[in-house]
């Protein structure tokens, strides 16, 4: 079972795209196990994105990043690191593939709507970012035994 770390951004809260984002997770079987509404400062803008803090795109994503509020979250799931990184698609909406969230729902490079944390370091570096860890609820919800199989976890 993996953890990873989404954010929705804030073109996806004016967009309203909100409820379409969080219900393509919820549809493929994974579960949220924390979730709140929150403005990301430009502090925490140069941790999220240390790596990009140089690059000249930069002031541009922290204006954007800290433009409106955000939803952070936390996913669970089998491989849930990668299958989320899969249902968002490539980094740009323009590039991204029918049928994955950016490609379906984003035309900018940008503004692609969602975050998700990209490896196993990232996604427990981003989770503590973000997250205390009593702010974290982990669930066996009921309808486990109709997602997978027994011996599949
Ligand atoms: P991703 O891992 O797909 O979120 O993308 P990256 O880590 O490569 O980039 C982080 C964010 O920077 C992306 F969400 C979009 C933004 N970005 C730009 O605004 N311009 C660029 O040229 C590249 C990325």
């Amino acid at each position: 079972m993996e953890r990873t770390l989404i954010l929705l951004k804030p073109d996806c809260v004016h967009r309203r795209l909100l409820g379409r984002v969080i219900t393509r997770f919820e549809e493929k079987g994974l579960n949220f196990v924390a979730m709140k509404m929150m403005q990301v400062t430009p502090e925490l803008a140069k941790k999220h994105y240390a790596e990009h803090v140089a690059k000249p795109f930069y002031p541009a994503l922290e204006s954007f990043i800290t433009g409106g509020p955000i939803v952070a979250a936390v996913i669970e799931g089998l491989e849930a690191i990668r299958v989320v990184r899969e249902m968002l698609g490539a980094t740009s909406g323009l590039k991204a593939a029918a049928g994955t969230i950016r490609g379906d729902y984003s035309a900018s490079r940008q503004m692609n709507l969602v975050h998700a944390s990209d490896g196993p370091e990232a996604a427990a570096g981003e989770i503590a970012l973000y997250f205390r860890p009593d702010e974290i609820h982990p669930y066996e919800p009921t309808i486990t035994p109709w997602l997978r199989a027994r011996d599949e976890s």
